[in-house]
């Protein structure tokens, strides 16, 4: 069971406060870092202490729109913190008012170790390099004494292992040989697994398996630039590339169509605050849609709240790779700083990212957030079959994209919060990078649970499932949520009620309490979830105003019931809960489904979502909710996949159901648009795509200017 330890404390800074922010939900700048930090280190000076955390402690619903909506104080600015003291195993935490420079809140919670971050990451492959013990069994794997700089390991958290649970900090190294520096190492696993100690800095086991298996001495497979010459060059094409590609452009010659205020996004009828933080990543809030100068409320808070890829090989030790890639080390912590022109293209808006080092001094991730527009192909059109398609209208929609692209070791994880001008909002999830790989001997099977990608080497299969958590704010705070699945009749064929059999309908389920809402996805009834304001009714419809969740890409949850991964993943073993909001806990209230501190988290007891389920009983019908939806993908690996993967898409949209009274683009300017009576009249109608608007369509085997083309005259 949890611990914890309330230390009443005051410690204050005498140092001049950093400027507030502009907003609230802003991320906390890097003189708020160093701010924070000063504070932590007075609280603990004479003590050996690393930075872990420092972020913003959000402000809770209620005091956010107090500000907002009904002119009341500004929330109090708030940071969390995470440090590690020398020789105190326990979590050590706290929260510190920035502007009063003062620690007000400061706790151990034990039975759990903190996130761990990229730093953590790499002292553990110096740790391993060094240990006789580790250099031994390099050796035993055919890999020579003298090579222990080609030795590389993904450091991971141990998960769990019940032979020592959380009484030390742990990983577990997942060990590589390079056979030069550019090999990625992904196709020379070697067979054993160090487990290293962080705080005591060094190797306390090593689990060995029975069959012992040499490193692979194939060349490595790779994908550079280099490597593809090796690959695929000859005499006509001493590159090796494909040579039919030509560039593509986004081009926007009149500039971008959002304004940003700081953080704060205003984008075709949407307004909606972009915020970051070390392990969520982006978290959109106060998302409201202009209907016709109403300025309606959405969504108060969405985001990726957990993670889970647990792999299905059964053998002893790789049922502990189940990273819970969100808690256990961040999908801020671990992003990229991404490079105009190549993951982002177009017109781009970056925002950079702040954390702390070791040593509490902020550093940055330069453009960790990318926002662009692109073009979004259609939004609507008809054309009239009576005049050979000339009566028509075509519009064309663009897409506002807020982007952030994440390493998980040997995963990318591209992520793309997307908003249609339709007021849809959509997830776009992109998972590229490097298989997760273990050695297989060349006599050797992978039997059932893995696949041969690239002589002896063996790809585990596994799931990538995401927690995407939703606060909803539909037309106020009250909101309700329900399954949503298309059924035929009831009655049968020939019945007075279905005499021709071809009777359908919606069924809608409403949840009344958290039990009804544990539900999972069902392709026969092609089920969908709404979420909804049953005080908001649409006049035309008679229908609540809904969001419409439309979810397709949902795998079970592969692991037992009762297994670790399912215990660790109290979220993950269906699609939807639904749990009443509540400012608890950590602060701002159940952000997190697998419980505030992941690592080493045995599974059992009451927290993250088990906590929040409960016996079910609470009511979630008209009351103000959160909507936690499971979503993923089954990765059974083939070698296409090797040695880095294509992209696998998988997405998910948030879609406006009876909440606009019609078609709410329809003020979206056409590109081309003509009445019958202005065909009738040979008028000119409305046209921007001719290239006197459009300067760089043309015809693709033709010089000559394409102007009108698209539209008939
Ligand atoms: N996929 C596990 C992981 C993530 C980030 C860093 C190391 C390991
Ligand atoms: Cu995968």
């Amino acid at each position: 069971m949890e611990r914890l330890q309330q230390i009443a404390s005051q410690t204050t800074s005498s140092a001049a406060p950093p400027a507030l922010p502009a907003h609230p939900l802003d991320p906390l700048s890097p003189q708020e870092i160093q701010a924070v930090s000063n504070v932590v280190k007075a609280q603990y000076s004479g003590k050996s202490i690393i930075f872990n955390t420092v972020t913003l402690r959000e402000p809770v619903k209620k005091a956010y729109y107090d500000w907002k909506e009904h002119n009341g104080p500004l929330p109090p600015r708030l940071a969390y913190f995470v440090v590690i003291e020398e020789g105190v195993t326990a979590v050590q935490e706290g929260v510190v008012d920035i502007p009063a420079g003062a620690l007000i809140e400061l706790r151990k919670t034990d039975s759990v170790q903190p996130i761990l971050t990229p730093a953590d990451l790499q002292l553990t492959e110096d740790i391993i390099r060094a240990d006789p013990a580790v250099i031994d069994q390099c050796v035993q794997s055919g890999v020579p004494r003298e090579d222990m700089h080609k030795i590389y390991c993904d450091a991971w958290t141990i998960g769990y292992d019940e032979r020592w649970g959380a009484s030390r900090r742990l990983q577990q190294a997942l060990i590589y040989w390079r056979s030069d520096e550019d090999d990625s190492n992904y196709s020379h696993p070697l067979d054993f697994c160090p487990i290293v100690d962080m705080n005591a800095g060094k190797v306390i086991y090593i689990d060995i398996p029975n069959r012992r298996r040499k490193v692979s001495k194939h060349k490595h497979s790779n994908f550079h630039p280099i490597h593809i010459k090796d690959k695929f060059s000859t005499a006509e094409n001493p590159s090796g590339f494909r040579d039919d590609d030509t560039p593509i452009n986004i081009t926007q010659p009149e500039g971008v169509s959002f304004a940003m205020d700081g953080h704060v996004m205003n984008w075709s009828n949407f307004k909606f605050h972009i915020g970051f933080n070390y392990r969520e990543g982006i978290v959109l809030s106060d998302i409201t849609y202009n209907d016709h100068g109403n300025v309606r409320p959405i969504f108060h808070r969405i985001s990726l709240s957990e993670m889970i890829v647990p792999y299905g090989c059964p053998e002893f030790p790789h049922q502990r790779k189940h990273a819970l890639d969100i808690g256990e080390y961040g999908a801020g912590n671990c992003t990229n700083p991404l490079s105009l022109g190549c993951d982002c293209k177009g017109v781009i808006h970056y925002m950079d990212a702040h954390f702390p080092d070791k040593e509490g001094a902020p550093t940055t991730v330069k453009n960790a957030v990318c926002i662009h527009e692109e073009d979004d192909g259609l939004l609507f059109k008809h054309s009239d079959f009576r005049d050979d398609f000339q009566t028509t209208v075509a519009t064309r929609g663009k897409k506002l994209i807020i982007s952030q692209i994440f390493t998980a070791a040997n995963y990318e994880y591209c992520l793309y919060w997307i908003l249609r001008q339709d007021g849809t909002i959509k997830l776009e999830v992109r998972l590229t990078g490097i298989l997760n790989t273990y050695i297989c001997d060349e006599d050797e099977s992978t039997g059932v649970w893995g696949t041969q990608v690239y002589p002896q080497v063996n790809a585990h299969n596994h799931q990538h499932l995401f927690s995407l958590r939703i606060h909803p704010r539909i037309d106020g705070d009250n909101n309700s949520a329900a399954t949503s699945d298309a059924k035929s009749s009831p009655h049968p064929l020939g019945s007075p009620e279905n005499m021709y059999g071809n009777g359908f309908y919606c069924e809608k389920t409403t949840f009344k309490t958290v039990k009804d809402s544990i539900t999972n996805f069902e392709s026969a009834t092609a089920r969908t979830w709404d979420i909804f304001n049953p005080n908001s009714i649409n006049k035309y419809s008679g229908k609540p105003a809904s969001y419409k969740l439309v979810s397709t890409f949902c795998s079970p949850l592969l692991a037992k019931e009762g297994s670790l991964v399912s215990k660790r993943a109290p979220w993950a073993s269906s699609h939807t809960q639904v749990v009443p909001y509540k400012d608890e806990g950590n602060g701002y209230g159940r952000l997190y489904p697998s419980g505030d501190h992941v690592c080493q988290w045995s599974g059992d007891g009451m927290r993250g979502m088990r906590k929040w389920v409960g016996d079910g009983s609470d009511k979630v019908e008209n009351t103000d909710i959160l909507f936690f939806h499971t979503f993923g993908i089954t990765h059974f690996p083939a070698p296409e996949d090797f040695p880095v993967m294509p992209t696998e898409i998988f997405d998910l949209m948030l879609r406006p159901r009876n909440f606009f009274i019609e078609n709410p683009c329809l003020d979206v300017k056409p590109s081309f648009a003509r009445t019958t009576k202005e065909v009738k009249a040979g008028a000119q109608g409305t046209d921007t795509c001719s290239l006197k608007v459009d300067k760089t369509s043309r015809l693709a085997f033709s010089n000559t200017s394409a102007a009108g083309s698209c539209c008939k005259k």
